[in-house]
């Protein structure tokens, strides 16, 4: 192109030096070149002007002349390739609008440079250029509708299921739609179906489902987000324990590992009750009851329900539905209600564990400094307060545990735990040692190890943050007010560290549960066994507490 055009650069004389940052056409898409021809004109004219322009050219006429080889095309994209490196672009000086960043979706050039070597080295250029940039709507008031592909098969598996002639399902039938087409957990299937029949007809219409599933957008959501947007109450930001209570049921009702307790509905509700109360332990972390989407999502709420709905032994869900771990709390929660009115006062608790705890920091959670207790009787914990507070005592490495504990050493609520507040504890501990004749540790000596243990940013006290940030944390609780941890702990218990090493995924919590159940059903097993004279009783099997 430019040395047919040679003619009309001879007369240009004016030779001063060269200036890359004039020649930048590659920054010009060709399809924008291909659309206005006459930016192009004006391009061109404005570049023949150029004196450095006149300058190449003439050059590389004497070159021709002087039967020098030369390739043009390699001079020319020589100082091109200079000039791109730098801006601003010759756009800027013809104060040219940028072009809109649609239209690049569609330009080859766009797709080529982004294989090239010199883009591919220079990302800050790729993404200062705004023909590059093409954001996909990304919000959608109502969720993000389906693909019509997505649509297309949802819509042809809908039509096979609901083949027949009510073109409706009844609510046993419908479990395989929230199977197939849902892909959820299956005891979620009446909880759903009630949701689409609200007027309470026994039946979902192929048509009611299209509308709540297809057009509700419901089928681009994830999982957590469906589960909650069926569970809540209409017009709730959030879901309650009550919301949760029609999939126990439907749980306890379908899965092969509940069907046991078929003839025992009380069980069947303190079951219900205890994994409801687990799942709100773990998730809801504000703690006010109700608990939202984000709080949903953060959990292990939904990966718990797949696995239980696959899963034929629910023992093996450790999170929230194993039923021994059901079974050990509300037997704990048993031993101690000895009237059996369903309510424990500080006498009753100061006998978990062997008498495991301090006077102190009982009386403390019958402060409710840790949380309020839910029932309103004065003095008297009843049992979702007792889960609260067991979980909280047999895995003090979750993060809902050191917040109990934090709340009840903070004597002062300020957020912060001081020498003194740590101390006050400690006293009783130290008293319980001398009276059981074992060799009394020193305050002091203790707060330099607690020091060591959770390295706080100041020196001077211990904050939730500082506590969280440990892996020794747990201990810092049970030298301060449980005497048989604190000496399993400073001993380094053998059989406490066998088990950890056979299973370093699970909890604390997993741990204790699992060797809880074992010793629990021994114990059955001794009563069952009672007028034998057979001693069954395995003392490696014995809580080390
Ligand atoms: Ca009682
Ligand atoms: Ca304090």
């Amino acid at each position: 192109m430019s040395l047919s055009l040679k003619m009309e650069i001879d007369p240009v004389e004016d030779v001063t030096c060269l200036n890359p940052e004039l020649l930048q056409l590659p920054e010009v898409s060709p399809f924008a070149l291909k659309t206005t021809p006459l930016l192009v004109d004006d391009l061109f004219s404005q570049w023949l002007s150029l004196p450095e322009t006149g300058n190449l050219v003439k050059s590389l006429i004497n070159d021709a002349k002087a039967g020098t080889a030369v390739n043009a095309c390699a001079n020319f994209s020589n100082v091109n390739a200079v000039g791109s490196n730098s801006l601003p672009s010759m756009f800027s000086s013809v104060n040219a609008p940028p072009l809109s960043p649609r239209s690049s979706s569609g330009s080859p050039r766009s797709s080529k440079q982004k294989s090239s070597p010199s883009a591919l080295g220079s990302p800050l250029k790729l993404f200062s250029d705004p023909m590059q940039e093409v954001i996909p709507q990304f919000y959608f008031q109502n969720g993000c509708p389906p693909t019509k592909e997505l649509k297309e098969q949802s819509l042809s598996k809908i039509n096979h299921l609901f083949n027949n002639p009510l073109n409706g399902l009844l609510i046993d039938e419908f479990k395989t739609v929230t199977k197939e087409v849902c892909k959820l957990p299956s005891f979620l299937s009446s909880a759903l179906f009630r949701k689409i029949d609200v007027d309470c007809m026994g039946i979902v219409t192929r048509d009611a489902f299209i509308t709540y599933w297809v057009d509700g957008n419901m089928l681009t959501m994830d999982v957590a987000t469906q589960i909650f947007e069926f569970l809540k109450r209409p017009g709730h930001k959030h879901l309650t324990q009550v919301d949760f209570r029609p999939i126990l049921r439907e749980l306890l009702a379908t899965h092969p590992g509940l069907k046991f307790l078929q003839n025992t509905p009380e069980f069947q509700d303190r079951y219900a009750e205890t994994v409801i109360y687990r799942i709100f332990y773990h998730m809801n972390r504000s703690g006010n009851g109700r608990l939202t989407l984000r709080e949903l999502k953060r959990g292990e709420l939904i990966s718990a329900m797949q696995q239980a709905d696959e899963e034929d032994d629910i023992n093996k869900v450790l999170r929230y539905f194993s039923y021994e771990h059901f079974y050990v709390i509300y037997c704990k929660f048993w031993e101690l209600d000895t009237d059996h009115d369903f309510f424990i006062d500080r006498e009753n608790l100061i006998r978990y564990g062997n008498h495991a705890l301090t006077y102190r920091i009982v009386d403390r959670i019958f402060s409710q400094a840790p949380r309020k207790f839910a029932g309103d009787v004065e003095g008297k914990m009843g049992y979702e307060d007792f889960v609260y507070f067991m979980l909280s005592e047999e895995d003090k490495s979750s993060e809902p545990s050191l917040e109990y504990w934090f709340k009840c050493i903070d004597l002062d609520g300020n957020g912060v735990l001081t020498p003194n507040e740590m101390q006050f504890f400690y006293e009783e501990q130290l008293h319980r040692m001398e009276c059981l004749a074992l060799e009394p540790v020193l305050f002091e000596d203790i707060l330099c190890q607690i020091i060591d243990m959770i390295a706080p940013e100041r020196e001077d006290c211990i904050t939730l943050q500082d506590l969280k940030g440990s892996k020794l944390s747990g201990n810092v609780f049970n030298i301060l007010f449980n005497l048989n941890k604190f000496v399993a702990f400073e001993t380094r218990d053998p059989f406490l560290i066998r088990q950890e090493r056979e299973d370093p995924t699970l909890t604390e919590w997993d741990r204790f549960a699992h060797r809880e159940y074992i010793r629990l059903s021994m114990e059955e097993d001794v009563e069952d066994a009672s007028n034998g004279s057979a001693d069954v009783w395995d003392e490696s099997l014995e809580a080390p507490f």
